[in-house]
C-alpha cells in the first residue's frame, strides 16, 4: 500500500471513531504528515495537493543529491589531474531551464484549481457572519432570526467545569453551531484591527479586515467539535481568541437555533443533552 494511502486510511479511521463519540476531531495532532484531519471537500483537495507536492519535492531532492554525489566522484581532483576547460552547453542550459518551468506549470494547474474551488461560493443553505474583535469573535445568524453572540475563550481555571469540551486555549464559552451536510457561507470581517478566521479541518484561513466583507464556505458531513485560532497577529491577546465550531445533526441544530433565538446561553443545554445522549449510546454499544 502506498504511504499516502496508509496515512489517509489512518486519518479516516481516527475521524470516524472521533466523530462516533463526539469528542473533538479538530484538535492539532502531533507526528502526522498531513496538516490536520480533513472534513470538507476544500481541505480534502488541499491535503491531496500537499501529498502530491511531497512526492515532487522528494524526487527533486533525491535527483539533486544524486547529481551532487556523481559530480563529486566523477570530477574529483585525484581522477582528473588535468582539469577540463569545458564551458557552456546550450542543450544542457535549455534543459535545466525548461524542465523546472514544466514542473512549475504542472504544479500551478491543480493549485489554481483549488484556489478557485475555495473562492467560488456554491449555492449555500444559509449564511453565518463572524466579526473579529480584540479579543473574541462574534457570530451572527442572519438567516435564522438574526441573533448574535460573542465567543470568548474559557480560561484555564474554568476549563474543568465546561460541560463538553476542555481544550486549553481552544475551548470557547459559546460555540458556532452548524448542521452536518449543510453548505454554509461564512462572511468574515473585523471591527478594530485585522484578524483571521482560521479553521484547519475545514481548509479555511480567511482574513477579517475592518471595513471589508470577505466570504468563504464549507460543507462537512462529519459531526464533531472543531477548533481553530485567530491567525493574524492582532495584539497582546492574539493567542487567546480561539474558534470552536460544532457540527451536529439537523434536529439538534434546529433545536439549538430555536433556543438561541431566546437565550444563546440557555441553548447550551441543547448541546449538553446531545453529547450526553451520544455518550450514553457509546456506553450502551460498548456493553
Ligand atoms: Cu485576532
Amino acid at each position: 500500500m502506498r504511504l499516502s494511502a496508509i496515512i489517509g486510511a489512518l486519518a479516516a479511521a481516527t475521524c470516524f471513531t472521533a466523530a462516533a463519540v463526539a469528542t473533538p476531531v479538530g484538535v492539532p495532532t502531533a507526528d502526522t504528515l498531513v496538516p490536520t484531519n480533513s472534513v470538507t471537500p476544500v481541505m480534502d483537495q488541499i491535503v491531496g495537493f500537499n501529498n502530491m507536492l511531497l512526492w515532487i519535492v522528494g524526487a527533486i531532492c533525491v535527483f539533486v543529491l544524486a547529481l551532487l554525489v556523481w559530480v563529486m566522484l566523477r570530477f574529483r581532483a585525484k581522477a582528473n589531474p588535468e582539469p577540463s576547460k569545458t564551458s557552456h552547453n546550450t542543450m544542457l542550459e535549455v534543459i535545466w531551464t525548461g524542465i523546472p518551468i514544466l514542473i512549475l506549470v504542472f504544479i500551478a494547474v491543480p493549485s489554481f484549481r483549488i484556489l478557485y474551488f475555495q473562492d467560488v461560493i456554491p449555492e449555500a443553505d444559509f449564511t453565518i457572519k463572524t466579526t473579529g474583535y480584540q479579543w473574541n469573535w462574534s457570530y451572527e445568524y442572519p438567516d435564522h432570526g438574526g441573533f448574535t453572540f460573542f465567543a470568548n475563550m474559557v480560561e484555564d481555571a474554568d476549563l474543568a467545569a465546561h460541560p463538553y469540551s476542555a481544550e486549553r486555549n481552544l475551548t470557547t464559552d459559546l460555540p458556532m453551531v452548524v448542521p452536518a451536510g449543510a453548505t454554509v457561507r461564512m462572511e468574515v470581517t473585523a471591527a478594530d484591527v485585522i484578524h483571521n478566521w482560521a479553521m484547519p479541518a475545514f481548509g479555511i484561513k480567511m482574513d477579517a479586515i475592518p471595513g471589508r466583507l470577505n466570504e468563504t464556505w464549507f460543507q462537512t458531513d462529519v459531526e464533531g467539535i472543531y477548533y481553530g485560532q485567530c491567525s493574524e497577529l492582532c495584539g497582546v491577546r492574539h493567542a487567546f481568541m480561539p474558534i470552536e465550531v460544532h457540527v451536529v445533526p439537523q434536529d439538534v441544530f434546529d433545536a439549538w437555533i430555536a433556543a438561541a433565538n431566546d437565550d444563546v446561553y440557555a441553548a447550551q443545554d441543547i448541546l449538553v443533552a446531545h453529547y450526553d445522549s451520544v455518550r450514553a449510546l457509546r456506553v450502551a454499544s460498548a456493553q
